[in-house]
């Protein structure tokens, strides 16, 4: 079943039917709402009310619609074999030689994603294109006669296989703090983004006047270059690692300011995981808690950067006990979905010695993660020639494949749906064998299903075939047999206000 039922669950639950097909981005609330500040005198019952009352905006629906995303580290580290470089590394070690960003696009389009973000700045501050504002760049390696852009490469690749483009790019840099930028403790004062330079040809169409430190002001004109020379960009990602420096030193990012310039020159992009459109789900794993909420309590910390009330590895994120247990701490209750980062080998970086995971492993973390109201963002390091290795392209197909086999045909396509009180039925006419089970909310109306229950019609009988507690915009459920049935239900047990089932799948899996 793929159209929107509104159930009107209250403390005794009821319901009603009816609503839109699911879910256009484009037609996410015009006030999406999408933090709502705590006050210290909220009762655990206006918590939960003003956690049913969070709605995502648009652009963090169409980043979760997108399910599953590539992640590319290359850089300097590709060829040195560390994981975190040292800023002081020749740029002549860069020579990816046989580099052919379309094998990559071929490889990620054949392995089903739709985004993904190459690291144009890792911790190592050497960046991938031609920046006006470092020499630790691709210009001053000897590949292409420095005239490489693997930016610009990776860019058109992607979008000429209709892939949409992210860039990482590192606050720690390692380089610059060598240059006596980052961390030198410079004051904040208000800084001309972008900064011109000698010989500068460009001619801005607007620049901007931000507050920012020394080494803030780099990353606004990095940020600027990438923002406006390559074309729409549709994910930002920062980590908040700080670089490897002395105790005693300390760079205080400039968040406001950077998340200023992201919002006006790349208005679609999601900013990540420092940032306030996604949370780093907590591990390196890929793997989402069972009940993943996207309705989570934050604080707003320094400069305006969301970070957690709990925990970043808190194993309850935003269950009514959460939501309680934060208080003290929480300045909102923010809708800030979880991205579960992983790589498919061990390391970020590629290492010869290193190898793809399974089919079987990677399954297991789509089903923790996209299972689990996620988006799986998963790394697949290119090698020292440039190119995805052949072991990993073969295995994001056959990754592909096994999602496919997986949840290969919903069976309540068309079927007869009625709803009770609380609850969807399906009728498919005849009985079924179903292992896999599918289920969203249409999250423009925010996340409201605490607990549910599916439920078969076997022998005459309803049966429980699972149950579950959250589900948001994508529950996944795998049975441990296959059941057969021609009815079947979802019931929902516990809601925080009215619940709208925007997806009911049930499926056989060929696995
Ligand atoms: C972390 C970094 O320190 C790792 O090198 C990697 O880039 C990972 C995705 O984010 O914060």
């Amino acid at each position: 079943m793929a159209v929107s039922r509104r159930l009107f669950v209250t403390a005794a639950t009821a319901l009603a039917v009816t609503g839109p097909p699911a879910l256009p981005a484009s037609a996410a609330p015009a006030d999406p709402r999408y933090r709502i500040p705590v006050s210290p005198d909220d009762t655990e019952a206006d918590l939960v009310r003003k956690a049913s009352q969070v709605r995502p905006t648009a652009r963090q629906i169409a980043w979760q619609r997108l399910e599953r995303t590539a992640f590319l580290h290359f850089g300097v580290n590709t060829f040195t074999g560390l994981e975190w470089g040292t800023g002081d590394e020749d740029p002549e070690v860069f020579q990816p030689v046989g580099l052919d960003t379309d094998q990559w696009a071929r490889a990620l389009r054949d392995g089903g994603f739709e985004l993904a973000i190459l690291t144009v700045k890792h911790h190592d501050g050497f960046v991938l294109y031609p920046s006006r504002y470092t020499d630790h760049s691709v210009r001053s390696s000897s590949w292409r006669d420095g005239r490489g852009d693997v930016l610009r490469s990776f860019a058109d690749s992607m979008r000429r296989h209709g892939i949409k483009v992210g860039v990482y790019v590192s606050p720690a840099d390692e380089n610059q703090y060598l240059h006596g930028v980052y961390a030198n403790g410079s004051a904040r004062a208000e800084h001309v983004i972008p900064t011109p330079v000698p010989g500068d040809d460009r001619s801005p169409r607007r620049s901007y006047a931000l507050p920012a430190t020394d080494y803030g002001a780099h990353m606004l004109n990095q940020l600027y270059e990438v923002l406006t020379e390559y074309g729409p960009i549709d994910e930002v990602w920062f980590d908040g690692a700080q670089g490897r420096i002395p105790p005693d030193k300390v760079e205080k990012y400039d968040w406001d300011s950077w998340y200023t310039l992201v919002r006006s020159l790349a208005p679609d992009a999601a900013i990540a995981v420092s940032g306030p459109d996604v949370r780093w789900v907590g591990n390196e794993g890929g793997l989402a808690r069972e009940d993943e909420w996207s309705v989570v309590p934050v604080q707003e910390k320094d400069y305006g950067r969301t970070d957690y009330a709990l925990a970043y590895d808190a194993a309850d994120m935003g269950s009514r006990d959460a939501l309680v247990k934060a208080q003290p701490v929480a300045d909102y209750l923010q809708w800030w979905p979880a991205e579960c980062d992983v790589s498919i080998r061990d390391g970020w970086f590629y290492h010869a010695d290193q190898q793809p995971k399974t089919v079987d492993e990677l399954t297991d973390i789509y089903f923790r993660s996209v299972g689990r109201n996620s988006v799986l963002l998963l790394n697949i390091p290119p090698d020292t020639d440039g190119l995805l290795p052949a072991a990993d392209v073969v295995r994001l197909r056959e990754f592909r494949d096994r999602v496919d086999d997986e949840l290969p045909q919903d069976l309540a396509r068309g079927a007869r749906t009625t709803t009770g009180p609380d609850r969807v039925t399906i009728d498919l006419g005849s009985e079924r064998e179903v292992d896999r089970i599918r289920l969203a909310e249409d999250v423009r109306y925010g996340q409201q299903v605490e607990s549910f229950v599916v439920e078969a019609r076997v022998d005459g009988a309803w049966t429980e075939v699972t149950r579950a507690g959250t589900i948001g915009l994508s529950r996944i459920l795998t049975l441990p047999a296959a059941v057969r049935a021609g009815q079947w239900r979802v019931r929902v047990t516990g809601a925080r206000s009215v619940v709208r089932v925007a997806e009911f799948g049930l499926y056989r899996s060929r696995v």
